[in-house]
């Protein structure tokens, strides 16, 4: 049913059926796709704001991408109708909107193309996606082969899916000196303002053949008529698409090729579709793209794009699905997120930060630029906005509005990534002028962040929570100005102790011993106030109520102040073991932790949003998987291998089949979450959100390349501490850093601690300095035995 193809660099899915949401996406610099295995697809494009061309059929709401999408029949997607002339029987490739019974399926998502093969009625389709690097348009290419063994009689109907594109003005026409649809509309807007911004939107969508159709239709209710998508009058009732326009009517793109196939005969139609901004524009992509040749070579470079993004370690252990994940998609999640900042022009602050910790590994040029423009925008009392603006004019939008009080953490953090993949301390030295014509050296704005979080205290020296932190819908525990977080208090001693280790490393001592006193003053009120029989609790309230703690029935213990203790070394030993001991009873499940249980079934007006979202969906208690992974990254802190294992296996799907059809998701991105309330709700437990935007993977790739692999970064080479859990005896690793290439075999031997030997001299310490970039070493790592203590 599911399988890797081409050594893990594809997936494939064999069933329309048994994983029905499952799907895939490619992007590009200026645009993104999220196609299901059914042929349901969602595109956006920046203009300079998301945008789309594919819609669905009446207005839609605009917000920023959202998980668990639902599909629904006139949903935007891309298809092909086959009718079989004689017999008027047809079905549809991929498998929607006719769900006709096929002989055969597949779904294979590669690196840089997505492919649907189905047979049906003796004939095959393939269609196949792919996209140019810099433009934005979807190239389509439409195979269809005659499997019987005498001529068939055929008609090809691509559907590509315009819908509701605008109250105000829309309509479609086929253009034969362009050789397709054109729809055109205007955006809808009334504020006067909005004119002069909306003037050179891209409002037209154009549908492009490179082969002329036979006929064609504009309008989406002369395609189905009385039948309705599953059986287009237009198709079933008429030998010739009726050729009509929509005028103020709901476009669609439809072409007709009516062909003779002899036996095994087949023919290969392109098509383009995308936006526009006028005829020329439409004119030039066609020039540039639609042709055989052009196909090819754009897909050379789009792959070739794609893997400039595959990151910096490749692994090969005795879990094969686990390498074909680390070694095929987690960059390429990475790489996405660090290139397109999620298709925002105002991503979170701390959004943007993780997105750029994760870029250090593919990019880190792209992590620099990312830490100067996010503190260009610094507040002049040193905090940070909500949202860091990318466009010159651009605005906070959404949840950039709402005021959160831990966009500073997210500094020393990414950092700290930062410096140990680049050694790049000169950084720190760039001097900035910021948005509100303040100057300040890095070093300086970092110190600025960390101390404005310092102060951010009440009179217990807890950190405020105002209207969210991490969790953006926990909004209503602190709004009134009072309530604290339980979670950010720890989390800020860890800013604060990660930047004194960086003053310390640029020799400023006295720096140095400030920031260390602070994190000390936030563990310490963190281990007088907080911990709450045996956890950290989450907050207090307004009005000083404790909540996540032992008397809650709902939101009992949360999981990030646990992780984030353990990180700021507020936990004791002790303390960390019944941390560890009650996480694992109370909120792991075979999906992976949950970010708290149990989940919350009513509104709490002293908590806020998050508890009136659907119990074990999203912030209220699923298995989110970015609290899951901070959780996994402070386990591997404390050498807990095995734990930090097992929770990160459960964030990829499978290899079970039972697993994959629990989750419904290909492993090819890990997705933001997986739904929790394992003991509410078993029947939905570990299903996939399906949304791929999530801070989950920096801190994923993290945990392998620094906690598994043990191949760290520190200021003058390469640190090696292999964590491999238990039942493994060994790995190899090829691990680029700096410029150099690592070979590394590791494997368990008969020594007191880990043991290296570079190209067969064994180092004095376990870590690799003076290297050299473009050099290749062959690294022993010895690891001692099963280490039962
Ligand atoms: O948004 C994420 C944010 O992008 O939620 C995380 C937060 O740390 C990330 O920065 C945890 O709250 O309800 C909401 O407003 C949330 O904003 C969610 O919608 C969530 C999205 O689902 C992710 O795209």
């Amino acid at each position: 049913m599911l399988h890797p193809t081409d050594n893990g660099r594809r997936y494939e899915l064999t069933s329309p059926t048994a994983m029905p949401v499952a799907g895939g996406f490619l992007w590009n610099r200026k645009m993104m796709i999220q196609a299901t295995c059914r042929g349901y697809a969602t595109a956006q494009f920046m203009q300079p704001e998301p945008a789309k061309y594919s819609h669905s059929p009446n207005i839609e709401a605009k917000t920023f991408m959202q998980p668990e999408q639902n599909y629904y029949a006139h949903h935007p997607g891309r298809f092909v109708y086959v009718k079989d002339e004689e017999t008027n029987e047809i079905f549809s490739a991929p498998y929607e909107p006719v769900r006709a019974k096929l002989d055969s399926f597949s779904f294979s998502q590669g690196q840089s193309d997505i492919t649907w093969t189905v047979e049906c009625l003796g004939i095959r389709v393939l269609m196949k996606l792919s996209l140019p690097t810099d433009d934005v348009a979807e190239l389509w290419t439409v195979k269809v082969t005659n499997l019987s063994d005498r001529e068939r009689k055929i008609s090809v109907y691509p559907y590509f899916v315009i819908g509701y594109k605008s109250w105000m003005n829309q309509s479609a026409v086929y253009r034969e000196d362009l050789g397709g649809v054109v729809a055109s509309c205007i955006a809808p807007y009334q504020k006067v303002e909005d004119y002069p911004k909306q003037k050179y939107f891209k409002d037209k969508t154009f549908f492009l053949c490179e082969k002329p159709p036979v006929s064609w239709e504009t309008r989406q209710q002369s395609l189905e008529g009385e039948g309705g998508l599953h059986a287009p009058s237009a198709i079933l009732e008429r030998d010739e698409l009726s050729g009509s326009d929509a005028i103020y009517e709901t476009p669609a793109a439809v072409v007709q090729y009516r062909e003779a196939l002899a036996a095994s005969g087949e023919r290969e139609y392109r098509f383009l579709f995308g936006p526009a901004f006028d005829d020329a524009e439409i004119q030039e992509i066609k020039g540039k793209y639609l042709s055989a040749e052009a196909f090819e070579t754009t897909a050379q470079e789009y792959a070739a794009y794609v893997a400039s993004g595959s990151g910096v370690l490749r692994i090969e252990t005795p879990d094969k699905d686990l390498d074909n994940f680390v070694n095929n998609w987690i960059a390429r999640q990475t790489f996405y997120h660090g290139d397109v900042n999620r298709l925002t022009t105002d991503p979170q602050t701390r959004n943007y930060l993780q997105d750029n910790m994760g870029m250090s590994y593919i990019r880190p040029a792209t992590a620099r630029d990312a830490f100067i423009t996010a503190l260009k925008q610094q507040e002049p009392n040193g905090s940070m906005p909500d949202g860091i603006i990318l466009i010159e004019g651009g605005t906070l939008k959404y949840i950039n509005q709402i005021p959160h009080t831990d966009h500073c953490v997210w500094l020393p953090v990414a950092l700290e990534t930062y410096l140990a993949e680049t050694g790049d301390y000169d950084l720190l030295q760039e001097s900035l002028t910021s948005t509100h014509g303040d100057t300040h050296t890095v070093f300086d704005r970092f110190s600025r962040a960390v101390d404005w979080l310092l102060g951010a205290k009440d009179e217990y020296g807890i950190s405020y929570l105002a209207q969210g932190d991490w969790c953006d819908p926990l909004n209503m525990a602190g709004y009134k100005g009072k309530g604290v977080s339980g979670w950010l208090t720890v989390a800020t001693a860890f800013a604060a102790k990660l930047w004194a280790d960086v003053c310390e490393q640029v020799g400023n001592k006295e720096a140095a011993e400030h920031f260390r006193a602070g994190a000390r003053e936030f563990n310490d009120a963190a281990n007088k106030h907080l911990w709450e029989g045996d956890w950290y609790l989450r907050g207090i309230t307004d009005d000083g109520v404790l909540f996540g703690v032992s008397a809650d029935v709902e939101g009992r213990i949360w999981l990030n102040p646990q992780a984030w203790a353990i990180l700021s070394g507020a936990a004791t030993p002790e303390r960390t073991a019944k941390i560890l001991k009650e996480v694992e009873e109370q909120l792991e499940t075979p999906y992976g932790a949950a970010m708290f249980a149990p989940p919350y079934t009513k509104m709490r007006e002293d908590i806020g949003r998050v508890t009136q979202k659907f119990p074990g969906s999203a912030e209220n208690g699923s298995v989110y998987n970015h609290a899951s992974a901070f959780y996994i990254h402070s386990l591997y802190s404390i050498g807990e291998s095995d734990r930090a294992y097992r929770l990160l296996r459960k964030m990829i799907p499978g290899p079970a089949e039972e697993d994959y059809l629990q989750r419904g998701q290909i492993p090819v991105f890990i997705p933001n979450y997986y739904r929790g309330a394992y003991h509410q709700y078993p029947r939905t437990a570990g299903r996939s959100s399906q949304l791929f935007n999530t801070g989950t993977i920096p801190w994923v790739y993290r945990s392998f390349i620094e906690g598994l692999c043990g191949l760290r970064g520190d200021a003058e080479g390469l640190c090696v501490n292999p964590q491999l859990p238990s039942h493994w005896d060994g790995i190899k690793a090829t691990r680029v850093f700096r410029g150099a290439t690592f070979n590394v075999d590791i494997h368990r031997a008969d020594v007191e601690s880990v043991t290296v030997s570079i190209d067969g001299a064994t180092l004095p310490e376990p870590r690799v300095t003076g290297i050299r970039e473009g050099a290749t070493y062959q690294l022993s790592v010895s690891v001692p035995l099963k280490s039962a203590a």
